[in-house]
């Protein structure tokens, strides 16, 4: 069923991929399943818009797929009530829209016992700021797909620490855009391009 997803979200099939994303989610383990399946898929329609095939118009189609099949999958990641593990104040960093990886990174966070604070997408530095202050965090999540924003999480920590935060918090980076050398070019304390790991090393930072 999962090549079936695969094939049908390519092929912006919408209604095809949505009918078997809901058989499957309703399967053991089958909403991580559909979510990995249709990462998969995003990186295909990706590699597509790259290599000239694919238009934004492809772009948004699959950006829309994707948060229609989350809506009925991510309540199946909710787990019930858990012990609150600490609060992480989490954004799409300024200049970058993309709002899926975030937001599947946010449930999987919230399932483990952290209290998250979503702060949205094309997340201004000083909106940042102020949530810190409002909510006093333990970790920072910022998730970032596109190169610009890697000039932003630089930025924006800049600024956290300008206001004399950045020693009471750790920042932990995620999305398409960040490896190792980003972490250190940013500043920031973890990398995660893949939300459980993402989950993982955000519960280590907490202690
Ligand atoms: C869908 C999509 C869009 C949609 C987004 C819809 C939406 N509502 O989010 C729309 C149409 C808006 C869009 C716009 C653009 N896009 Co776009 N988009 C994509 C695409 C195909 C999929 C992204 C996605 O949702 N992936 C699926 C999720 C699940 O994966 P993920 O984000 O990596 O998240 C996982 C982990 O990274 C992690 N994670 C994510 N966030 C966080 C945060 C933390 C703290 C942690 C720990 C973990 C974590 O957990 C998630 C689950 O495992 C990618 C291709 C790709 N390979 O990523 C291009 C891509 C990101 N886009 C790209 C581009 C160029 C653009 C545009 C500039 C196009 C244009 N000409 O206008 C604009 C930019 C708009 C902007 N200012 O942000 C490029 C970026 C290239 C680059 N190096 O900068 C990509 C890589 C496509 C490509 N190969 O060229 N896009």
């Amino acid at each position: 069923m999962q090549k079936e997803l695969l094939k049908s979200f390519v092929d912006m099939d919408e209604a095809e991929a949505v009918r078997i994303a809901r058989e499957l989610v309703e399967t053991e383990g089958g909403a991580v399943a559909v979510l990995d399946t249709c990462k998969e898929a995003m990186e295909e329609v990706g590699r597509l818009f790259e290599a000239g095939e694919y238009f934004l118009s492809e772009l948004i189609a699959a950006g829309d797929m994707f948060n229609q099949i989350m809506e009925f999958t991510l309540p199946k990641l909710q787990g019930g009530e858990v012990a609150s593990i600490g609060t992480m104040v989490l954004g799409t960093v300024l200049g970058d829209v993309h709002n899926i990886g975030k937001d599947i990174f946010k449930v999987m966070a919230e399932a483990s016992g952290i209290n998250v604070i979503d702060i949205g997408i094309d997340v201004p530095h000083e909106k940042f700021v102020e949530a810190i202050k409002e909510h006093k965090p333990e970790i920072v999540g910022m998730s970032c797909l596109i190169t610009l924003g890697v000039d932003s999480m630089k930025r924006t920590i800049e600024v956290i620490e300008e206001a004399g935060l950045r020693d009471d918090i750790k920042i932990i980076i995620g999305g398409g855009r960040v490896s190792q050398a980003v972490m250190e070019h940013v500043g920031a304390d973890a990398w995660a391009d893949d939300a459980a790991r993402g989950v993982r090393l955000s519960k280590e930072l907490l202690g």
